[in-house]
C-alpha cells in the first residue's frame, strides 16, 4: 500500500511525462511542416518513449494499490524559433523533469518506500541518457551552424531513430 504523498507525487509526474508526450509531438509537427521528416522521426519517437514512461508509472501505481486521479495536461509550447531552440528547449525541459525524479527519490526513502524507489531507478538513468543525448545534438547544431549539407545529413541521421523496446 502506497502512501497518499507518494501516491499524489506519482501522480503528478505521470502527468507530467504526458505533457512531455505533447510537447515533442508539438515539435514533431514544426519539422513536419518544415519537410524536414528526420527530425519529426526523431521527435515522434521522443515523444512515444514519453507516453511509455507515463504508462510504466500508470501500471506501477495500479501494482502498489494505488490509483491515478486524472488531471488536465497544459498545452505545450508550438512557436519555435529555430531548431536549435527545439533542442534548447528539449534540454531545459529534460533537466526539469530530472529535478522532479530526484524529488520523487528522495522522498520515496524518506518515506521508507523501497518499491517505489527501487521502481524510479530506472527513469534516473532514462534521465542521464535523454540529456547526454539532446547536449550531443545541439553540440552537433553548433558545429553545423548554417552548413545545408551538414544538416541534410544530420536529418539522414535522425531518420534511423527506432522507438526503444517497452520493457516489463
Ligand atoms: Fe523525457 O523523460 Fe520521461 O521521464
Amino acid at each position: 500500500m502506497i502512501s497518499n504523498n507518494m501516491q499524489k507525487l506519482i501522480n503528478d509526474q505521470y502527468h507530467r511525462e504526458l505533457f512531455s508526450a505533447h510537447m515533442y509531438f508539438s515539435i514533431c509537427s514544426y519539422y513536419l511542416d518544415k519537410d524536414l521528416d528526420g527530425f519529426a522521426n526523431f521527435f515522434r519517437v521522443q515523444a512515444e518513449e514519453e507516453l511509455m514512461h507515463a504508462l510504466k508509472q500508470f501500471d506501477y501505481l495500479h501494482q502498489v494499490d494505488g490509483k491515478i486521479t486524472y488531471q488536465a495536461i497544459d498545452a505545450p509550447p508550438t512557436d519555435f524559433e529555430s531548431i536549435m531552440d527545439t533542442f534548447n528547449q528539449t534540454l531545459e525541459h529534460e533537466r526539469y523533469i530530472t529535478r522532479h525524479i530526484h524529488a520523487i527519490v528522495k522522498a520515496a526513502l524518506e518515506d521508507g518506500d523501497f518499491a517505489t524507489h527501487n521502481f524510479f531507478q530506472w527513469f534516473v538513468q532514462e534521465q542521464v541518457e535523454e540529456e547526454a543525448l539532446m547536449r550531443t545534438l545541439i553540440a552537433k547544431l553548433k558545429l553545423i551552424g548554417n552548413n545545408k549539407s551538414a544538416l541534410y545529413l544530420l536529418n539522414e541521421e535522425l531518420m534511423q531513430r527506432k522507438p526503444e523496446e517497452a520493457t516489463a
